[in-house]
């Protein structure tokens, strides 16, 4: 299986890590975002939203992060995504409210104080960093309360919808996140942040 995408990046990342972790190899093709290469036709033609990840197994594509990883994990049985209905239930919950609200929480932070700087985008806006902080505490508040008196999101066990949601704290330190009170928070990802499916895809530079 062929994965395109930008090791940079969150949600390459949580394809990446999931097939790491169940040692399912692949041949990794890097796009690079910052050259522009998501928009070139023959990229387009595999992705028509011009995005990473994409996945191609054969003559089948498929993009979209959570897809991916859901197919990545579908290949044989794991406790990533476990064969119960109640469970990968459970998974989608978290895996679509990381994608409809985490992920919209974190992102202002992480392009106006990381991705801004790499690309000399100038200063962060004060405005955009103001209104995604607030987003980011009531959606962080969901899930410090829910991880209260849980190791992992579902189940106690590490499952997809831990990949997930972890994704969006790749740059929590550099986006300057804050992450000072939802303890319950930091002790979960000081639990993935040391899988090695977590630290091989850590970004570099
Ligand atoms: N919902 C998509 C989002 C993918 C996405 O936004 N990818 C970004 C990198 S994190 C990208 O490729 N952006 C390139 C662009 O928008 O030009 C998924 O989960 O795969």
């Amino acid at each position: 299986m062929k994965l395109y995408y930008f090791p940079a990046s969150p949600n390459s990342r949580k394809a990446h890590a999931v097939a790491i972790h169940l040692d399912l190899p692949l041949d990794l093709r890097l796009i690079d975002l910052q050259k522009g290469e998501q928009r070139t036709p023959e990229f387009m033609q595999l992705n028509p939203t011009g995005r990473t990840p994409v996945l191609q197994d054969g003559e089948f594509v498929l993009w979209e992060s959570t897809a991916i990883m859901q197919y990545l994990a579908s290949q044989g049985p794991n406790s990533l995504w476990p064969e119960s209905v109640q469970s990968r239930a459970d998974i989608m919950r978290w895996q679509s409210w990381q994608q409809a609200h985490w992920q919209r929480a974190c992102q202002p932070l992480q392009f106006e104080r990381v991705v801004k700087q790499v690309l000399q985008l100038g200063d962060p806006d004060p405005q955009v960093v103001e209104q995604a902080t607030q987003q980011f505490h009531q959606e962080a508040a969901v899930l410090n309360q829910h991880l209260a008196e849980r190791t992992y999101l579902v189940d106690e066990t590490l499952t997809l919808a831990d990949f997930s949601v972890a994704s969006d704290l790749t740059y929590a330190g550099p986006g300057q996140f804050p992450l000072e009170r939802y303890s319950h928070i930091q002790a979960w990802y000081a639990r993935i942040e040391p899988l090695p499916a977590w630290q091989k895809t850590t970004p570099r530079g």
